[in-house]
């Protein structure tokens, strides 16, 4: 890489949440040391990218507790969330590219409400790529479970417990028209009906099928101007689980390696990728680290490795 171009490449600082205090099952909380394991930093180095490593965000355990009043875990999901929330807040501030290395889905509300607080000070539109199997639009009315890293993205929309939705300090933290999600294919029904009713932009799994990743992103990518800041939520569930086993919530009939190398190189192509997740990476399910190298394969067509032979 010239130096023209080195000077114009992002800083990158991975932050890491050893947690799982969200999740349904332990053990993503080992995910942001799988992901060095796998060489997440030196892989983006050897691209000419600057990386800091800013080692691991510090909170409270998982209790493992049944569910109060709809949650698990609230006050130590707060508590996580607000120490994410700080961490992406400062990098940004400093003109670097933050990596939230997960850790469970619901530590997305701390990333991506510091996201939103950044573009307000920074005057800059947001767009957020929500790549996951779950839409995580639930409440603690509509849940099964409890657990928060069904919620996340319901937070962020202003629909939650007020010490979650808050964190960013304006609520709610983002509009739903600045998301889109996809690869959705398990959504609980009273948590589709909320979907419906905030007229969230979901390119669901029966979408992708009929027009094809390539037109998905085309669509989801749609819009976006110098002045968009583009955040990516990668929940490794995402992928088809036989690529990607390493996960706590598996679900059938995801998009295959080729697809969501697809979807990563479209979104490197647009040049506007400004911060990333890359969550539920959980080693307690994974065989051989396999799904852990396979994330960081991705992240690395994210900033801009393209298989194709091109110029
Ligand atoms: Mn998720």
């Amino acid at each position: 890489m010239s130096a023209d171009l080195r000077r114009l490449a992002p800083l990158i600082s991975l932050i890491g949440a050893p947690t799982d205090i969200g999740a349904g099952a332990r053990g993503a909380s080992m995910g942001p040391e799988a992901l060095r394991v796998a060489n997440l930093q030196s892989t983006l180095e050897a691209h000419g990218l600057e990386v800091v490593d800013r080692g691991n965000l510090a909170g409270p355990r998982n209790p493992w507790l049944p569910p109060t009043e709809g949650y698990r875990h609230l006050a130590e999901v707060v508590a996580w969330n607000t120490a994410v929330h700080e961490a992406v807040h400062a990098e940004l501030g400093l003109g670097r590219l933050p990596i939230l290395l997960g850790g469970d889905h619901c530590l997305a509300i701390g990333s991506i409400s510091a996201v939103a607080r950044h573009c307000r000070e920074a005057g800059k539109k947001l767009r957020v790529l929500w790549l996951d199997a779950h839409a995580d639009f639930n409440t603690n009315v509509l849940t099964p479970t409890g657990n928060v890293h069904g919620m996340p993205v319901a937070c962020l929309c202003g629909r939650g417990p007020q010490a979650l939705i808050e964190i960013g300090g304006q609520v709610p933290a983002i509009n739903p028209k600045w998301v889109r999600q996809i690869g959705i294919r398990s959504v609980d029904a009273g948590e589709r009906r909320l979907v419906h009713e905030v007229d969230l932009e979901v390119f669901d799994m029966r979408y992708i099928d009929e027009m094809g990743m390539r037109h998905t992103m085309e669509l989801a990518l749609a819009t976006l101007d110098a002045n968009t800041h583009l955040h990516v939520s990668f929940d490794v569930d995402f992928l088809d689980p036989p690529i990607a086993p390493g996960v706590g919530t598996t679900v059938n009939g995801g998009p295959t390696y080729r697809e969501a190398q697809l979807c990563m190189e479209m979104i490197a192509d647009t040049g506007r990728l400004a911060s990333l997740d890359v969550m539920e990476l959980n080693p307690a399910f994974d065989v051989r680290n396999a799904t852990a190298v396979l994330a960081v394969d991705l992240v690395e067509s994210l900033f801009g490795k393209s298989t194709l032979m091109r110029k």
